[in-house]
């Protein structure tokens, strides 16, 4: 019997002996937030049949599902024992606890009229200590409400890392007190036309609150120095002209919309026009007070400053830009990340993380910048475009999303790669983790979001959390699809609204 549990497990014995059989009179007990996680995920997954009771008084013999933490084991780690007379799950810290818990709502099963959980024996624990999925506001902005599900949806695969692309050219979506334009003349509209929005201070924080009760960090991103057109709708003595490349004139023929105008919204799909102005000190004390505002509001240790796609720059001023920014957030007390192509430059303040968007296979010299981060000592987050990128179009007949990083993409593809065989030379100990982008340049609901991440983010979810194919049978896509398709009825009891790939042998129950 294949479980399905995604991701992947680094342990799992099953003898095959007699289930635990759910029914009201299950009482959970130990740990208050995990036991109530436990029965919202029981009570979705039996669409309200069971609904075990949390209460800690005694229950006499009812059986019980113990929820603990004993600080022993690996960081996020946690450990399941399951047979017929109780469930005992053990996280090494609260994470960990709480990640038992997301597999143990996987295990519970239809059994003929009722439900069950089987008898298993499970350890488990991450491969990479850095899962990340990140949403793109900037493009559509999304509300809180929806960046809310996400985090639930992500924290439910064992992502512990939010990353919100919160600028870019499109629109500036962090209210932000000492630069207060940005917000009022800067965030009205989205691609398309759309409308806009941003988030107050208050809604940040509320992100960042509701995402840490789901273990998840946030990783705010400031897009720069390129990507930064509607900065020069609030502050235009900051941003240079639009630099109308072929290439970018290339994208607006095919994709619709205006060319750039200084001093106008942006609501096409174009990359690579805009630049601050990389030898205007005024510049670095805009970096400086953007980045102050967001490390104050960010208890994380990350703040990413983009450093993707800035065509309108030398390699010289892009590489100068690069290294007095990334000093600047270090002597904040933060660790920056970037995006790869910020590799180039040699004096990037050392302890910067690198976010590689090339290729499974790499091309152009991405994985050549890519390692300035791992000869720093700082280390690598794996985002290949054409596995993990999940804007990309599923299949040739997908309405949402993109092509252009080999697309479409199909969740073999997307499942089909290991983070330590990208870049050669590049292991384990140098990848700090893996991370699935979802940029929203065609993307507008929280269906849109689900539509395209789902299932694919579970492949890069095995990729983060679980062991490498030498050491687990599990690791295979055959595995993969069918323990993926088990989850289908899961998904649709939590209201996710998967992409019904064909690929995938969807269970009905
Ligand atoms: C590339 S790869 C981008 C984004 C786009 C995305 C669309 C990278 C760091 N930047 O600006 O939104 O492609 O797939």
């Amino acid at each position: 019997m294949t479980l399905a549990l995604v991701p992947a497990p680094a342990s799992i014995t099953s003898d095959g002996s007699a289930v635990f059989t759910l029914t009201d009179e299950v009482r959970l007990v130990g740990e208050a937030d995990a036991a109530a996680a436990l029965s919202a995920l029981i009570a979705a997954r039996t669409s309200g049949v069971i609904d075990p009771s949390t209460d800690s008084g005694s229950g006499g013999e009812s059986p019980v599902i113990a929820l603990r933490i004993t600080p022993a084991g690996t960081p996020e780690s946690y450990r399941i024992t399951a047979d017929a007379a109780s469930v005992v799950v053990t996280g090494a810290d609260a994470a960990g606890l709480f990640y038992g818990v997301q597999t143990l709502g996987q295990l519970v099963s239809r059994d003929g009229e009722g439900f069950s959980i089987p008898a298993v024996q499970i350890e488990d624990a991450p491969r990479f200590a850095y899962r990340g999925v990140m949403l793109d506001v900037a493009r559509h902005f999304h509300p809180v409400e929806t960046v809310k599900a996400y985090i639930d949806r992500a924290a439910s695969l064992k992502f512990n890392a939010l990353h919100l692309h919160l600028t870019d050219d499109q629109g500036w979506r962090i209210h932000l007190d000492s630069r207060p334009k940005l917000t009022e003349l800067a965030a009205a509209t989205g691609v398309g036309g759309d409308a806009g929005g941003f988030f107050s201070k208050a809604d940040y924080r509320e992100i960042v609150a509701y995402a840490a009760s789901r273990h998840m960090m946030v990783v705010p991103e400031v897009d720069l120095p390129g990507h930064t057109h509607a900065v020069g709708l609030a502050y235009p003595e900051l941003a240079e002209a639009p630099v109308l490349s072929p290439h970018l004139l290339e994208i607006v023929e095919s994709h619709g919309g205006a060319a750039p105008t200084a001093g106008e919204p942006y609501t096409g799909m174009g990359v690579g026009f805009s630049s601050l102005k990389i030898h205007d000190e005024a510049t670095y004390d805009f970096v400086a007070d953007v980045a102050g505002e967001l490390a104050a509001m960010t208890p994380g240790p990350y703040l990413h400053i983009g450093g993707d796609e800035a065509l309108g720059t030398t390699p010289e001023d892009f590489a100068l830009f690069i290294e007095r920014a990334t000093e600047i957030v270090a002597d904040l007390g933060k660790t920056p990340i970037t995006w790869h192509e910020a590799g180039a430059a040699v004096r990037i303040d050392p302890s910067t993380v690198g976010q590689y968007w090339g290729f499974v296979t790499p091309t152009d010299g991405m994985d050549e910048k890519a390692r300035t981060f791992v000869r720093n000592d700082a280390g690598l987050i794996l985002s290949p475009a054409d596995a993990v990128y999940l804007d990309m179009k599923h299949d040739a007949g997908s309405a949402l999303g993109l092509n252009w990083a080999n697309g479409p993409t199909s969740v073999e593809r997307a499942y089909s790669w290991d983070p330590a065989a990208v870049i050669d030379g590049v292991t384990d100990a140098d990848i700090l983790g893996v991370e699935a982008p979802m940029w929203t340049e065609t993307i507008r609901t929280l269906d849109d979001i689900d539509e395209m991440a789902f299932p694919r983010i579970a492949a890069a979810a095995e990729a983060a959390w679980s062991p490498p194919a030498a050491d687990s049978d599990l690791r295979t896509w055959e595995s993969f699809r069918s323990r993926v398709g088990a989850l289908g009825p899961l998904w649709s009891s939590l209201g996710i609204r998967y992409h019904p790939s064909a690929e995938i042998p969807w269970v009905s129950e």
